[in-house]
C-alpha cells in the first residue's frame, strides 16, 4: 500500500481493518477508500470481511443509529426516511460525462466535471459523527462470467443492512482477484441527521444528489436514505452494466427472472421487463411457479443461447396491496419470523406493521412515513395521508421464500425461454400476445412499452410514459444504440426466445378492469406452451393471440375457474383505434430519437397496414375469431 494512504487509512482504521485491505492489495481500492475518508471526515470507518459476526454486528448498528427499530415478529425492523425522501429522485439523479451526447431521449446528462466539483464540495466533512462502512459485494452469482465486483462505502448501517440482504458478498472475491479485480464504486453519505419520531432522518434533502460518473465508475449519493437513491448495487450499477453491457454485447435489463412450471415437470425461464408498479414482482411471485429474480437480470450469449441471472439475490419490493389471496406467498414470509426491512408503512404500538390494501382491519393510530397518525390526518396539501406510502417497501433475502427457484445461484445462469414486457394500459393491448418473431417483439412490444401514470408517481394520473423495455430510467447509452442492440442481440441467436406483451390494467368502455390480479397464472402457462409449440394461436395484425378453448382450460388447470366467452371477447377483442393511435405515439417518439435504427420505421408501418387493412374488412373492433 502506498506510504499517503497508509497514512490516511491508519488514522481511521484499527490494524485488523487495514489488514483486510491489504489482503486484497488493490492500489485503486486503497486510493478510493483513503479519498473518501480524507474527504467526508467519518469518525471512524470500518472495513467488514463479510463473517457473520461482522454482518450481525453492523445490523445492530442500523438500531443503535436509530435507522430501523425492532418489530415484535423476530429479525423484523421497520425503517422510515424523510418524509420527502420516499422514492427515486429523478431530478437529482444525473448522469455526469465528459463530452454531451445525444441520448435522443433526456437522460439528465450532466458535465462531469463541474458535477463531480459540486457534489465533492457538499462531501467535505459530511460524515463527521458517523462512521464509514467499506463493504464488499459482486452484482450476479460469485466466480461467474456474469459476476462484477463492487465496493460500497456509506455511513449508513441501514443500506449495509438492505445490501447484505440483497446481494452477493463480495470480500471474498475481491481477495481471489486480488489487482485484477475491476470494481465499480459507490459512496453514500446520509448527510446531517435530524432525531424524530420516525428515527434518525436525512435533513438536509434540498441538497440531495445522486450522481453517476460513467468515466470515473463511480457513483456519489448524498443527503438522502431511500434505497432506490442509496443502495448503489440497484438502480446506479444498472447505468454501468447498460454501458459494459453495450461495449461487449450483451444486455443488463430491467426484468424479473422466473421459472414457469409447465408439462410433465418441465420448467421453461422466462424474464419479464415492466415499469415499477405494474406488477413485476407479483408476476415473479405467481404461485405454482419458482422465482430467481424481480428485478435486475443480465443476459449474456452461450453457444448461441440465452443464458440470464439474476443480479441480486433479494428482493426490495413494493408493498401495498400485498394481502394472504392475491400474493399468499409473499404474505407468509412477511408474516414469519426472518430477517426482513420494512420501510415506511405503519407501526402501531404493539409491534405489528400495516399496509395499504392488506387484508387486516386498519389500526386507529400509530407512526408511518409522515410521523404520528390517524386516518384522519392531511397533508400540506389537504389531502389525506394513506396509512402506508404508496412505495413502502419490504426487503427480504429470497432464501425466505417457499417459491425460490435451485437455480438462483448458477454461475452460467438459466437458458431463457421467452421475454415479458407489460405495462399499465387501460385501452389499447391484450391480456398476453406473443410477437411475430424476434424483431417484431423488440419493436412493438419492448421498445413500444407505455405505461400510464399512477397515484404513487408525482404529477397528473393516467398519462401515457414512453418507457422502452422499462430500463427507460436507468439508460445510459443512446436510445436508437440501446434498441439496436437488441436487435442485434437477437440476430446472434440460433432460436431466439419468444417475445410477448402482457396487460394486466385493461378496462372497459365504463372503466372497469377486465381482468382479475390472479389471471396472469394463466398467461404464464399459455406463453409457457407456446414457447414449446405445444398450443395454436390465433394471428391478429398485432400479433399472436391465445384460442378461447386452450384459455379456458388453463382457467380450470390453473385456477379452478370458469372463463366465459364473454370475457374472452371482451378482452381479447382487437381495438383499432387505440393500436393505431399508439403506433402514432411511438412513431413520433422514434422520429425524434437520433439514430433510431430505420427498422423500427418500416416495422411500425407494416403493423399499421395490417390494422387498416383489418378495419376495412372488419370495423374498429373486431373479434378474434373473425381472424
Ligand atoms: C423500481 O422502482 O423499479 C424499484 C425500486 O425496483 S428502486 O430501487 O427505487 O428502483
Ligand atoms: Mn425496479
Amino acid at each position: 500500500m502506498a506510504e499517503r494512504e497508509r497514512e490516511i487509512l491508519k488514522a481511521r482504521l484499527s490494524a485488523a481493518d487495514l489488514a483486510k485491505l491489504e489482503r486484497i492489495g488493490h492500489p485503486e481500492l486503497d486510493k478510493f477508500v483513503a479519498k473518501y475518508i480524507e474527504l467526508c471526515e467519518p469518525d471512524k470507518a470500518l472495513v467488514s470481511s463479510d463473517t457473520p459476526e461482522e454482518i450481525s454486528f453492523i445490523r445492530g448498528e442500523a438500531i443503535r443509529e436509530g435507522a430501523e427499530r425492532k418489530l415484535k415478529i423476530e429479525g423484523h425492523t421497520i425503517h422510515f426516511e424523510n418524509y420527502d425522501d420516499q422514492g427515486r429522485d429523478k431530478a437529482n439523479t444525473k448522469i455526469l460525462v465528459s463530452k454531451m451526447v445525444d441520448f435522443g431521449l433526456d437522460l439528465n446528462a450532466t458535465d462531469r466535471t463541474d458535477a463531480v466539483a459540486e457534489v465533492e464540495g457538499l462531501m467535505k466533512g459530511i460524515m463527521k459523527g458517523h462512521t464509514l462502512f467499506v463493504r464488499f459485494y459482486t452484482l450476479g452469482p460469485r466466480n461467474s462470467v456474469f459476476s462484477i465486483p463492487c465496493v460500497q462505502l456509506t455511513d449508513s448501517a441501514y443500506v449495509c443492512h438492505s445490501e447484505d440482504l440483497l446481494y452477493r458478498n463480495g470480500y471474498e472475491e475481491f481477495t481471489r482477484l486480488g489487482r485484477e479485480a475491476k470494481f465499480l464504486k459507490f459512496v453514500h453519505s446520509q448527510g446531517e441527521l435530524e432525531r424524530g419520531l420516525t428515527g434518525a432522518i436525512t435533513k438536509n434533502i434540498k441538497l440531495r444528489r445522486i450522481y453517476i460518473d460513467l468515466d470515473g465508475q463511480t457513483v456519489y449519493s448524498i443527503n438522502t436514505q431511500y434505497g432506490g437513491n442509496t443502495i448503489g448495487l440497484k438502480k446506479l450499477a444498472l447505468r454501468f452494466a447498460i454501458q459494459a453491457a453495450d461495449k461487449e454485447g450483451w444486455l443488463a435489463e430491467h426484468m424479473f427472472l422466473m421459472g414457469v412450471h409447465g408439462p410433465k415437470r418441465r420448467v421453461t425461464y422466462f424474464s419479464g421487463a415492466y415499469p415499477s408498479l405494474c406488477g413485476k414482482t407479483s408476476t415473479s411471485m405467481m404461485t405454482g411457479e419458482t422465482i430467481v429474480g424481480d428485478d435486475i437480470a443480465y443476459l449474456k450469449i452461450v453457444d448461441r443461447q440465452v443464458r440470464a441471472v439474476n443480479v441480486e439475490k433479494g428482493m426490495f419490493g413494493i408493498i401495498q396491496g400485498i394481502n394472504s389471496s392475491d400474493d399468499p406467498l409473499i404474505w407468509k414470509a412477511l408474516h414469519n419470523p426472518g430477517d426482513i426491512i420494512f420501510s415506511n408503512v405503519l407501526a402501531p404500538e404493539d409491534g405489528s406493521v400495516h399496509w395499504q390494501g392488506q387484508d387486516a382491519p386498519m389500526p386507529e393510530k400509530g407512526i408511518n412515513h409522515s410521523g404520528d397518525w390517524t386516518p384522519e390526518k392531511k397533508d400540506k396539501k389537504d389531502k389525506k395521508i394513506p396509512v402506508s406510502h404508496p412505495n413502502a417497501r419490504f426487503t427480504l433475502a429470497l432464501k425466505l421464500l417457499s417459491n425460490l427457484d435451485p437455480e438462483l445461484d448458477n454461475p452460467q445462469g438459466v437458458e431463457l425461454g421467452g421475454i415479458i414486457y407489460g405495462g399499465r394500459d387501460s385501452d389499447t393491448w391484450a391480456p398476453v400476445e406473443e410477437s411475430f418473431d424476434w424483431t417484431h417483439g423488440v419493436i412493438t412490444k419492448g421498445g413500444s412499452l407505455e405505461s400510464e401514470t399512477t397515484a404513487a408517481t408525482l404529477g397528473q394520473e393516467g398519462v401515457r410514459e414512453f418507457n422502452p423495455m422499462a430500463n427507460v430510467d436507468f439508460l445510459s447509452i443512446p436510445i436508437g444504440k440501446y434498441i439496436r442492440n437488441h436487435l442485434e442481440f437477437g440476430a446472434r441467436l440460433q432460436n431466439p426466445p419468444k417475445i410477448f406483451s402482457v396487460n394486466y390494467f385493461l378496462r372497459d368502455k365504463q372503466g372497469n378492469w377486465l381482468n382479475q390480479k390472479t389471471d396472469k397464472a394463466v398467461w404464464l402457462k399459455w406463453m409457457e406452451l407456446r414457447v414449446h409449440g405445444e398450443v395454436e394461436a390465433i394471428k391478429t395484425p398485432t400479433g399472436l393471440i391465445p384460442k378461447y378453448e386452450d384459455l379456458k382450460s388453463l382457467f380450470e388447470q390453473a385456477l379452478k375457474r370458469d372463463y366465459s366467452q364473454v370475457d374472452y371477447l371482451k378482452q381479447f377483442t382487437i381495438r383499432v383505434p387505440e393500436s393505431l393511435a399508439k403506433i402514432g405515439r411511438i412513431q413520433e417518439i422514434y422520429k425524434m430519437i437520433a439514430d433510431t435504427p430505420p427498422i423500427i420505421s418500416s416495422v411500425l408501418a407494416e403493423q399499421k397496414e395490417r390494422l387498416l387493412e383489418a378495419r376495412k374488412k372488419f370495423g374498429d373492433y373486431i373479434a378474434p375469431e373473425k381472424f
